[in-house]
């Protein structure tokens, strides 16, 4: 059976939930470079924090690397093929930093400036629209060398490396994202070190979290310049709306810190042109240094805000306030369903934070820019995987959309986390969130059912669009 028609099998679609999407929702799917490229010594690539934090005993599940991962450098072109059989809209992928510039800076790989225009041109052959993340996380080792994200010299790396990019794409890619997840880059990778670059250090980690907004909005302009004027411009934040369990004071109190912390810490400052008041202070560090001008710079006006969310929080307030981001988090939540990755599946949190978002930011656009599960999937051997729960969560989430757009949400589109299964990050492969299925031994591709009802939700979708314009 072909593809083709292995894409035809109904798993269940819903024609009457694809119907309550407007016209030019773009449905897509988003990967990210080491997660999925492999080929790190091909080309003249440079070396990544990733690839030195894998290598560093004991920071990766099993020892995992992304030095193959699903081969897309080499396999670029059948994933996309992939990617139209399954009918996508849009793909968000991201460059390689250390690809382009080897040590962060200066000489230029034409290899690998190749390699993301080939991809933006098969993509575009599709009828697919790019979405390209400059940054989701491979900063040149060299630039962690010199002190990385706690080096405000990053972030004029970082906007010159955007504008060479976007000198040669500009011209043909659809959105353009400046930095994924500062909350995890900062964070996990410089607070609590579980993420590359292993660092663990509380001032530093707010000062790293400032550094990457600075390099989002020294970028900002850089890339404008280049971009042809359909282009949207924007970031991609993660989100973890916060619940109470109960109605104590304490608990109202821990809410407020937790929501700073998970929530409010980028979205202030890009929106208001402020960090929220109290983080810092609760957060037990001084504010990071910020030179005049700066916020001006970070809460310049972008075209959209890219929103990832995959679950929530609940808190619990402690006796004592606790540091934000020690707030005391309940778990697990009776009768509440979790993911492998241990997160709680609530969708109803998916549409509060683009209600949120829309009523206390008036963000123009919004495009949910990840969302998605990792479950225990198994390939029969036989062209078929079974997985349920992924299309149950998938339906679930995507129903929730419907609820904030009926409340006037900017929302424009949704790309699944993620088109295929890859390296996740310091769980290495262990965890699965793709609708197509990697078989890492010999790096074939299988549509899971999951991928399969996607695909069959939007041909509903288009059918219902085509039968509204009749
Ligand atoms: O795999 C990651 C992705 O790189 C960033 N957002 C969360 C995903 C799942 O953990």
């Amino acid at each position: 059976m072909s593809i083709a028609d292995e894409l035809r099998i109904q798993t269940g679609t819903d024609r009457a939930l694809a119907a309550r999407f407007p016209q030019g929702f773009l449905w897509g799917a988003a990967t990210a470079s080491y997660q999925i490229e492999g080929a790190v010594n091909e080309d003249g690539r440079g070396v990544s924090i990733w690839d030195t934090f894998a290598a560093t005993p004991g920071k990766v599940f099993q020892g995992d690397n992304g030095s193959v991962a699903a081969n897309h450098y080499h396999q670029m072109a059948e994933d996309v093929d992939l990617m139209a059989q399954l009918g996508l809209g849009a793909y968000r992928f991201s460059i390689a930093w250390p690809r382009i510039q080897p040590d962060g800076r200066g000489a230029v790989i034409a290899a690998g400036l190749d390699f993301y225009e080939r991809l933006v041109d098969t993509l575009l052959a599709k009828g697919i629209q790019p979405f390209a993340t400059l940054y989701h996380w491979d900063l040149p080792q060299q630039l962690e060398d010199e002190g990385g994200w706690l080096k405000r010299e990053t972030a004029y790396a970082f906007a010159d490396y955007a504008e060479l990019v976007a000198k040669r794409l500009g011209d043909r890619v659809a959105g353009w994202i400046t930095i994924n997840e500062p909350w995890c880059i900062a964070y996990l990778g410089y607070g609590i070190g579980i993420h590359a670059p292993g660092k663990r250090d509380r001032q530093g980690c707010v000062e790293a979290g400032h550094h990457v907004m600075l390099a989002h909005g020294l970028a900002l302009p850089r890339i404008r310049a280049y971009v042809n004027a359909s282009a949207k411009v924007g970031i991609t934040l993660n989100f973890s709306p916060a619940y109470p369990a109960d109605e104590r004071p304490e608990t109202q109190r821990d809410m407020a810190l937790a929501d700073d912390f998970g929530n409010r810490w980028f979205t202030d400052p890009l929106f208001k042109g402020h960090y929220p008041e109290h983080l810092f202070e609760a957060l037990g560090v001084n504010s990071p240094t910020i030179e005049e001008g700066d916020m001006a710079l970070i809460s310049a006006p972008i075209d959209f805000l890219g929103v990832n969310n995959y679950s929530r929080v609940v808190v619990r307030g402690l006796e004592k306030p606790p540091l934000a981001d020690a707030c005391h988090i309940v778990a697990p939540i009776p009768g509440a369903c979790y993911t492998e990755m241990g997160w709680e599946i609530f969708p109803q949190g998916l549409t509060d934070i683009l209600v949120w978002l829309h009523q206390e930011y008036a963000v123009p656009a919004l495009y949910v820019t990840e969302n998605g599960a990792a479950f225990v999937d198994t390939w029969d051997g036989n062209g078929h995987v079974s997985d349920p729960r992924r299309v149950d969560y998938l339906r679930d989430h995507i129903e929730a959309l419907t609820k904030a757009l009926e409340q006037g949400v900017a929302l424009e589109g949704y790309f699944v986390w993620s088109l295929m299964d890859n390296f996740e990050w310091a769980e290495g492969y262990s965890k699965r969130f793709g609708v197509v299925y990697i078989d890492y031994a010999t790096q074939q591709r299988i549509v899971k059912d999951s991928g399969h009802w996607y695909a069959d939700f939007i041909r509903e979708y288009q059918q219902t669009q085509m039968e509204k314009r009749a």
